[in-house]
């Protein structure tokens, strides 16, 4: 099958993991339980899905665990969005194209909405121990990586950094920080879950943590390169939403063609680790090349 095809195909199937694993909207909790699904089934690229269940499949992971997984980090990645748009942060409207959550629900559901979608990411994910009880060591160590990669130490660190260092003038070093730890962690976790739950062994997981921290880097400064140059959602008009947030980013450090030769490297990078990888890396290597040239 050719690349778009098995793209749109896995990107299908998470479409309807995310819609099975949420709960139904209905009851005493039907506002926040709507709110929630507003927010996760917006669309979005789902790429930390994508990369998770394309890792586990390297490693030979054939079982239904991951799943459980796959929409628990697309629920993370979600809740960061929804509180990155709030007015005490990025205050946003519009995210995917459409009003974005506290927009439509008001800012307190947008506060539990993000609250909420980030612990039923462990609720779900915990469900693995019933599904798969004698792999509960590989779980255990996929938990740990996914609540530290999302954590303080984490995610969460890396936005801090970032909200505290808005207006001020940083360096590449703590640029290349916030990047590694706001965007990369949670891509870094993605893989790393994959591989893990797979059965790799921890040189393997090391190297996948290497991998996704490049592929991550890459992606992060494709994005502030878009911020400039424009996308294919804003019809080639510049979003320059960093700019406006007053942003250091790579553009303004090193300017739009170093910027573009870093993502080049890191991309090259990423790719020729992935390929040292026994087993078909072929559809991996494709989507890791269509998220850092991607045009939104
Ligand atoms: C609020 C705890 C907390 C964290 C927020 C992820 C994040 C940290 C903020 C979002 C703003 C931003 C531009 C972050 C960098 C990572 C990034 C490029 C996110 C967008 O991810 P995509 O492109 O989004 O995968 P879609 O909508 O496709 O899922």
């Amino acid at each position: 099958m050719v690349f778009k095809e098995q793209l749109q195909k896995n990107i299908n199937m998470i479409e309807e993991l995310l819609q099975e694993f949420l709960p139904e909207i209905k009851g005493s909790q039907k506002l926040i339980l709507e709110a929630m699904d507003y927010s996760l089934m917006a669309g979005g690229k789902r790429i930390r899905p994508l990369l998770m269940g394309e890792t586990y499949k390297l490693f030979g992971g054939e079982g239904d665990e991951i799943k459980l997984f796959m929409a628990a980090i697309e629920m993370i990645h979600t809740y960061s969005l929804v509180h990155d748009d709030l007015p005490a942060m990025d205050d946003d409207d519009y995210r995917r194209g459409r009003k974005t959550t506290h927009i439509v629900y008001g800012e307190d559901m947008g506060i539990l909405a993000g609250d909420a979608l980030l612990n039923y990411a462990f609720e779900t994910a915990t469900k693995s121990f019933d599904l798969v009880p004698d792999q509960s060591i590989q779980i255990g160590k996929a938990l740990r990586v996914l609540s530290n990669k999302a954590g303080v130490f984490g995610m969460i660190g890396g936005q801090v950094i970032d909200v505290a260092s808005t207006g001020e003038s940083i360096n590449k070093d703590t640029l290349d920080e916030i990047f590694r730890l706001k965007t990369g962690a949670l891509i870094e976790a993605s893989m790393m879950i994959g591989a893990i739950l797979a059965g790799a062994d921890q040189n393997q997981v090391d190297k996948i943590e290497n991998i996704a921290s490049n592929i991550g880097m890459a992606f992060q400064i494709q994005d502030d390169i878009l911020d400039v140059i424009g996308n294919a959602d804003s019809i080639g008009k510049p979003d320059l939403s960093d700019e406006k947030n007053k942003k250091t980013t790579y553009i303004t450090l090193l300017g739009l063609e170093v910027s573009r030769e870093k993502v080049e490297k890191h991309s090259e990078e990423a790719i020729n680790q992935l390929k040292s990888i026994a087993g078909d890396t072929d559809f991996l290597e494709e989507l890791v090349k269509m998220l850092i040239y991607r045009e939104k």
